[in-house]
């Protein structure tokens, strides 16, 4: 007996603004100018605050930190489709993804410095903290969104972000079953930006793409030029259309690349080509969105030139409040593992600051 077809997959992709700048006009998701040029700002927010982070890095002022320099159409495209019901799950790579979710830099930058306070975001919601244990966020996310639809929240979803890496860990597996399983509204975005650390895409997978492995969950996968912020917005605006209809989860892949280092410990000319890194700079995202401005007639020198020297002066207030405005408690780490922490964990803190002699504001 011939074998028949058990099934039939395709992954699409999706490009809606061509590297050459090229508009497809029946996939333009038709943004607003005030939406374009938000995410124009928070583009180049994200790109001016990772430069500042690896200066104060090298000059001691930071600890090790991840750069996201190149991937700014991935963090923050998605982002222009949130609400404020939703929730933001990131990873670790995701600096401008924060910032337009109106985290305050200097978090951000105690977060790197090694202070727990980089973990307390106060004015706002639905946010978790950066997460470095890889995939560890996935089901979180999972969890979460399954609490939204348990709870009849059916404006709200959760956007979760991971690297490529990511893929390979248990915890993205067990993620995505219960989300699909459960019909959760979470929208998984696989930022493939071609390395783990050392490891290039083909040592990660097997798979021809990262969007595939969704089929497997029985929900959909799309890949999408990750470098393109209009179609990192219509997919993620898309995905969450379908969240909200109760069809469950929905994994994009995004295709972009880390033009920098993988963190400030390493060096990556000891494993790629710059011939491949040349390549995609020559793809910046921020350089095809200014294009796409640049016709509409909505940017130019001036307005640029404004928009930097803005810009600095806001990272430079921020780096002021990390080094000078925060005042750093020992005991912190207590402070929010629970809504309402409880007698046991008070009595650790209390014998916590007893063994440092009393006092619960010094650091
Ligand atoms: C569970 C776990 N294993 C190993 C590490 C060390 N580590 C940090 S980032 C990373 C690679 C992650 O690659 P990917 O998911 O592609 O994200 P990217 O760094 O490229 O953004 C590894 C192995 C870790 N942080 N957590
Ligand atoms: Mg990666």
């Amino acid at each position: 007996m011939p074998l028949k077809n058990a099934h039939k997959f395709t992954v699409p992709h999706l490009q809606v603004l061509s590297e050459k700048g090229t508009l497809d006009k029946k996939l333009d998701p038709g943004l607003s100018e005030t939406q374009l040029l938000r995410l124009y700002r928070a583009m180049t927010l994200a790109r001016e605050a990772d430069q500042r982070m690896l200066r104060l890095q090298r000059q001691g002022r930071m600890g090790t930190f991840s750069p996201s320099t190149g991937q700014e159409a991935a963090a923050c495209g998605p982002m222009l489709a949130l609400s404020e019901r939703d929730w933001l799950v990131p990873a670790f790579r995701e600096l401008g993804a924060m910032l337009m979710r109106g985290v305050p830099l200097h978090r951000i930058l105690l977060f790197w410095g090694g202070w727990e306070e980089g973990n307390v975001f106060p004015g706002v919601e639905r946010t978790l903290p950066i997460a470095v244990i890889v995939a560890s966020q996935i089901p979180h996310a999972a969890g979460v969104a399954y609490s939204l639809k348990y709870r009849g929240e059916k404006d709200a979803a959760v956007v979760c972000y991971f690297g490529d890496g990511a893929t390979s860990e248990g915890d993205f597996h067990e993620g995505m079953n219960f989300a699909a399983v459960w019909k959760a509204p979470v929208v998984f975005i696989c930022q493939n930006n071609h390395w783990a650390i050392s490891t290039p895409q083909e040592k990660q997978t097997g798979s021809k793409t990262f969007a595939q492995k969704a089929i497997a969950y029985g929900i959909p996968g799309i890949q999408v030029d990750g470098n393109d912020p209009l179609a990192m917005y219509k997919a993620t605006r898309d995905a969450l259309d379908r969240a909200n209809n109760g069809e469950g989860p929905t994994m994009i892949e995004a295709l972009t690349y880390r033009v920098s280092m993988h963190t400030t410990a390493d060096d990556p000319s000891k494993y790629r080509d710059t011939a491949e890194v040349e390549v995609w700079k020559s793809r910046d995202p921020l350089i095809r969105l200014r294009n796409l401005l640049n016709e509409r007639g909505l940017w130019g020198e001036e307005k640029e030139a404004a928009l930097l020297a803005e810009i600095k002066g806001e990272i430079d207030a921020e780096v002021r409040i990390y080094e000078h405005g925060i005042e750093a408690r020992s005991d912190i780490a207590f402070d929010h593992v629970f809504a309402s922490p409880g007698v046991e964990l008070e009595e650790q803190r209390a014998a916590f600051l007893e063994s440092r002699g009393g006092g619960s504001t010094n650091a």
